[in-house]
């Protein structure tokens, strides 16, 4: 049986053979009857401004994830096997005993699939999850995006997971419904994320970055300049963000700093979760906002104690309103610094936007480029040391731009570079960051490599 490649022409690398080879092993000789793809992305600009309510600016990239599949009669019987790694280890489950409280516990590789699954089953409606109740999966998958790096292979896992289910179906869905599923289900990991991630997952086009508004979700194309390229490089700290609460506190700590704003503007507090409806509703412009961040948070960081004192509420009710299981137990909450990120940094994608449609300078959307990275490592807090040392390795080769990439404490860097100068510097900063560290024997072209904007999403029938 052949697959058909309908889905790009570029060489990702990624092994669909050995996939089928290990399908069939895994599945008492049974083919796939469809592979589904989805990417990776790197973001140029808008950095932790997704989850407020802001635009972001990503691309989809070449690594991604595939998943072979195939339909069962096994009532309801989901079987999962992974290639990348003895480390992911097979898991056979009842489709209907996933919930979202057991998918919580453990970030665990197939928890995340499980996520997918159990978001594309609450897109189907009681007549449609009636006609698919003798349906069981085998899954079989593997991928190439660096995990826990910043280049989003856990939305492209979770959003790969809820398109091979809805295939399975036989229910389509339109790509801004998938994205949207797809990242409300990703949430029962337990990040409290925004929907970049699967927004450009699904919604890329090969030889555009986008830039993607939420709350209506709405994607537009842009051409990048022709005289620059993106390289990414991996700093090689890894950070799982489900692992930890500091992603969680980001996303908290903003929503904190709205309702604190509001409720001093003597707006109805409770409603105002996102940055940008606070915005919205007090009709302020962002330069405004900057002020009131300035003028009603103070730069020390504030005590639950304090949250609650302010907002006029119970701890039992802030958690609640406002927090996430993780961070009922958080010491400070660092609201001024947080708020002046995501407010500047809005700007600056404004102004990313408006410099790519006027054709304007390479080094220009480079300067927003460090600032933003100057941002997420001072007032964001979501820096590391590693990372801090490519950065400044790539500055000093010559870069225009350079920044984190994802949520950061870790991961990688997206850099901008002059096209004709791209093939050295990508040589220069494997002599210099990567010959003297341990790689574990990943190849360089994994660690540091040349991309350009991708497609999103495909599925693709064997014939
Ligand atoms: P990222 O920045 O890559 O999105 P996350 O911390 O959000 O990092 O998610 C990383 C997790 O996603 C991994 O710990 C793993 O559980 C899951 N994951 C990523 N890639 C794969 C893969 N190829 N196969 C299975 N699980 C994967
Ligand atoms: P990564 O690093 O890919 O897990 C996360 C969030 C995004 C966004 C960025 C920071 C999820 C699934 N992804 O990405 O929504 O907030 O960080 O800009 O939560
Ligand atoms: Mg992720």
């Amino acid at each position: 049986m052949e697959v058909d490649y309908a889905w790009g022409t570029s060489s990702n690398n990624v092994p669909v053979q050995k996939l089928e080879r290990h399908f069939r092993e895994n599945f008492e000789s049974l083919q796939p009857e469809y592979y589904v793809k989805v990417p990776g992305r790197v973001n140029l600009i808008g950095e932790h401004v997704d989850y407020c309510g802001y635009s972001v600016f990503p691309m989809a990239i070449d690594q991604c994830i595939v998943v072979a599949a195939r339909r069962t009669t096994d009532q309801q019987t989901l079987e999962l096997t992974n290639l990348c790694t003895e480390r992911y280890q097979n898991v056979s489950k009842n489709i209907s005993d996933i919930n979202a409280e057991s998918l919580g516990k453990s970030p665990s590789w197939s928890n995340y699939f499980m996520c997918g699954v159990k978001g594309a089953r609450e897109y189907l409606s009681d007549s449609q999850l009636k006609a698919v109740e003798k349906v069981g999966f085998l899954f079989a998958i593997t991928g190439n995006i660096p995990e826990s790096s910043g280049l989003s292979s856990s939305s492209a896992l979770v959003t790969a997971a809820v398109m091979a289910t809805l295939v399975g179906y036989g229910v389509p869905i339109s790509r801004l419904e998938l994205a949207e599923i797809s990242a409300k289900c990703e949430r029962y990991i337990g990040t409290a994320g925004g929907g970049m991630d699967q927004a450009i997952a699904v919604n890329a086009k090969q030889g555009y970055a986008a830039r993607i508004d939420f709350n209506p979700l709405a994607v537009k194309q842009f051409r990048l300049p022709a005289d620059a390229k993106f390289v990414v490089a991996q700093s090689l700290a890894v950070k799982n963000k489900a692992a930890s609460n500091d992603f969680n506190t980001r996303v908290v700590e903003c929503r904190l700093a709205s309702q604190i704003i509001a409720k001093q503007l003597n707006l109805e507090w409770e409603q105002m979760a996102a940055l940008a409806t606070l915005q919205k509703r007090s009709g302020n412009s962002l330069d405004q906002m900057i002020e009131l961040v300035r003028q009603h948070l103070h730069v020390d960081g504030y005590s639950k104690s304090e949250v609650c004192e302010i907002l006029s509420v119970s701890e039992d009710r802030l958690n609640e309103l406002s927090l996430t299981a993780n961070t009922k137990d958080i010491a400070k909450f660092y609201l001024h610094q947080r708020a002046l990120h995501v407010f500047e940094e809005a700007k600056r994608m404004e102004e990313f936007c408006r410099l790519c449609e006027d054709s304007g300078a390479a080094s220009d959307l480079g300067i927003l480029m460090d600032d933003s990275h100057s941002s997420l490592r001072d007032l964001y807090q979501c820096s590391h040391p590693d990372l801090e040392e490519l950065v400044a390795l790539c500055k000093r080769e010559g870069a225009y731009g350079c920044k984190l990439t994802g949520a950061g404490w870790g991961g990688c860097v997206v850099v901008m570079v002059p096209s004709d100068d791209a093939e050295r510097f990508v040589k220069s900063i494997r002599d210099q960051y990567f010959s003297k560290r341990e790689t574990c024997g990943r190849c360089m072209d994994e660690l540091v490599f040349a991309t350009s904007p991708s497609e999103g999403a495909c599925c693709v029938h064997v014939k």
